[in-house]
């Protein structure tokens, strides 16, 4: 598993449609790559870092198993702010990150926050279907990792001490049996300084 690139999905099949997705980005991360902006670009989506807002994390990259991550919403399908509710076990949430296996949400932290923590799931969008496995790195080092979660199954509260941290990264694998329905929450994410 490269710490550059994407996570290896670890799939036998590819998306909802048994296809992978082209990433809408893709010449712009090619682009961004070839001035040093950013890393080469990923598959299956990667997009550019932006700016970070004041008082917000700077986040470094973002990959996607369909479509691109969503904010405030489950990922829905491949267009953008298409999802749903962030919705685990019955449960709305009104904030977090709704993404697809296999992905990653790299975010710089820079030794500022003390913890992250957030619910983690498979989104009901999907119904009982999906399974997937979280990861939290930080500076690379494995510091939370969930075992596979399927879309039946109950929510994963997640809370890590993240001290010291300079580069956050928020991991999504296939769970080992291929990316169809892996719609995959991050609800309720929020570092804590
Ligand atoms: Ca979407
Ligand atoms: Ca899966």
């Amino acid at each position: 598993m490269s710490g550059k690139g994407c996570p290896e999905p670890r799939q036998t099949t590819m998306s909802p449609l048994g296809r992978r997705p082209p990433c809408p980005d893709r010449r712009a991360c090619r682009q961004a790559a070839r001035a040093g902006r950013s890393s080469p670009p990923c598959s299956p989506c990667c997009r550019p870092p932006r700016s970070p807002s004041p008082g917000q994390p700077d986040v470094r990259r973002r990959c996607n198993g369909w479509g691109p991550v969503e904010r405030d919403m489950s990922n829905g399908e491949r267009d953008p702010a298409d999802g749903g509710p962030l919705t685990l076990a019955g449960t709305v949430y009104d904030k977090g990150l709704g993404t697809h296996a296999a992905g990653e949400v790299v975010v710089g932290l820079d030794g500022g926050y003390r913890r992250f923590a957030a619910v983690v799931g498979v989104d009901d969008e999907v119904g009982a279907k999906g399974t997937v496995v979280f990861e939290v790195l930080g500076d690379g080092r494995t510091l939370l990792t969930t075992g596979v979660l399927g879309g039946a199954g109950p929510a994963f509260p997640v809370d890590v001490d993240v001290t010291g941290v300079r580069q956050l990264t928020l991991r999504v694998l296939d769970g080992g049996d291929g990316v169809d329905s892996d719609h995959a929450d991050w609800a309720d994410a929020r570092l804590v300084p």
